[in-house]
Order: C-alpha cells, then structure tokens, then sequence
C-alpha cells in the first residue's frame, strides 16, 4: 500500500462535535468587511456542513448554542483532537475563553483531556496536524508558550511539532491545509515559509485565498464553494471534492474546518 492511500486510511474519522450558532452569531468577532451575516443562511449552511459530514460517515455530536459567546460554533478553536487525546485550548480572545470549559465535557467522553494553562494562548484554527507532523501557526491568538504546551503534550504520544509564523489572516488555516501524504495546499502568503518548504505544495490563486481552508476528511476533500481554479486543483488529485456554501460563516472570519471538531 502507498504511503498516501495509508495516510488516508489513517486519518478515517467516526464522530465529530459541532455547536449550532446562536441568534447572537452576528455579534462575534469579525475583521472580515463582508456585510451583515443572516441568520436563516447561517443555520442553512451549518446544516448542509453536518450533513456533508455524516454523509461521510461521521456521527454527530451538536451541542446547543451557547449564551453570550457567539464565536461558539466555531468549536475548532478551543481544542486539538487527536487519536490518543485531547486538548483543551486557551483562545487567544478574551471573548471566546469561556468556550473552553463548555467544550470539555463533550470531549472528555471520546479522549482522555489535557488542558493549556495560563500563559498559553492557543486557537485550534493555528494548528494543522499533518500525519505525526504537527504544525503551529504563531498568530494574534496564539503565543508561543501555547505553542511549547501543545507541542510538549503532543510529543509525549510520538508527534514532531514546529511553529510557523502567521504573518497576515487570522490563522495557519486560513493558509494552509493538509492533502494527506505529504502534500500541502498553500496561500501564496506563506508557501516560502521554511517550515513548510518539506512538503509537496499546491499553490492557491490569490484571488481564491478562502479556499486555502480545506479539509480531508475519510477519503474526500471538502472545500468551499466558489473557488473554480482551486476545486479544479484538487479535482486532480483523484479524491471526490464536495463544495459547501460558507458565506456566512466567511463574513466571521470563519472558515470550513472551524465549524467541527473531528474524532
Ligand atoms: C474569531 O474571530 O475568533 C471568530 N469570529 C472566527 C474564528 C474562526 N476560526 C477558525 O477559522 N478556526
């Protein structure tokens, strides 16, 4: 078996935990400029996101929006999931630190937890586990103590972490995103980054950079739609592409692997 096929089989996922928005989603934060996000679309488009997700055979957890934090559905921030644990993260925006506590229980009935302490600041949008490879985006929300506290409890169960700088966009996701193997789909912003020269790069058109966000999940590739030249890109690949309409969520700073957390 190749190696690409193996790291597929590797990463088949069974669960996931999503958080539906709330009616207060609007008043999350945003640097985006995009205009006003609509709630009905915005609940729309979280559907037709879970039902991409079970459609690929994932069962799923959707927990209840949460008072008073409206960046919540973006459950990816506040913690890593890997296959031997969990870890609880400590966001980077005051406003979205109380997510961590809430995320916890519904973690800790799938892994065994760890938590970031105090001064650690992390957002799940920061770190791209790429096989046993783990890379850390030092970003506004991420500091470099979350990420020598990620990296210590990752290492203890066999992963090599290194940080890569985020100097524009919110996260190392918004930038880059793991293909399987060892390739790397990449904004232009960051393919010279040294850290990332080890992998095999596709580039994305920078009149496409929302795409950079992608995720391969059980075999299949989701992407936004909207982006022509990148689904074309990954079309050759050989992997099905589904496209999922994400404007609302977009309009947050959102992208498509925020809205999930993966098991
Ligand atoms: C925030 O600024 O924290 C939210 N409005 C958007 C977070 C998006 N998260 C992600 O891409 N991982």
């Amino acid at each position: 078996m190749d190696a690409f096929l193996c790291s597929i089989l590797e990463a088949m996922l069974t669960r996931a935990i999503l958080r539906r928005p709330g009616p207060d989603f609007a008043a999350g934060l945003t640097t985006a400029g995009l205009g006003a996000p609509d709630l009905p679309r915005m609940l729309a488009q979280h559907t037709a996101y879970a039902d991409a997700l079970r459609a690929l055979g994932l069962q799923l957890e959707v927990l209840d929006p949460l008072p008073g934090f409206p960046d919540a559905y973006f459950v990816e921030d506040v913690a890593v999931v890997v296959p031997e644990l969990g870890i609880v993260t400590r966001p980077g925006a005051l406003s979205r630190r109380g997510e961590a506590d809430a995320i916890a229980p519904a973690l800790a009935r799938h892994r065994p937890l760890a938590r970031l302490e105090d001064p650690a600041t992390l957002d799940g949008g920061d770190v791209l586990v790429a096989g046993r490879t783990v890379l850390i985006g030092l970003s506004t929300r991420t500091n470099p103590r979350g990420a020598e506290q990620l990296a210590r409890l990752l290492e203890s169960h066999g992963y090599r972490s290194r940080t890569v700088p985020v100097a524009s966009g919110l996260h190392l996701k918004s930038c880059v995103s793991w293909l399987g193997g060892e390739t790397l789909l990449v904004s232009r912003r960051v393919a010279d980054q040294p850290e990332l020269r080890a992998f095999r790069h596709i580039p994305v058109d920078a009149a496409e950079e929302p795409a950079c966000n992608t995720l391969l999940l059980n075999g299949t590739l989701l992407t936004p739609a909207g982006f022509p030249k990148t689904r074309r890109q990954l079309e050759g690949l050989g992997m099905p592409v589904v496209e999922l309409e994400l404007t609302e969520a977009r309009k947050m700073d959102g992208g498509l692997t925020c809205m999930s957390l993966r098991l």
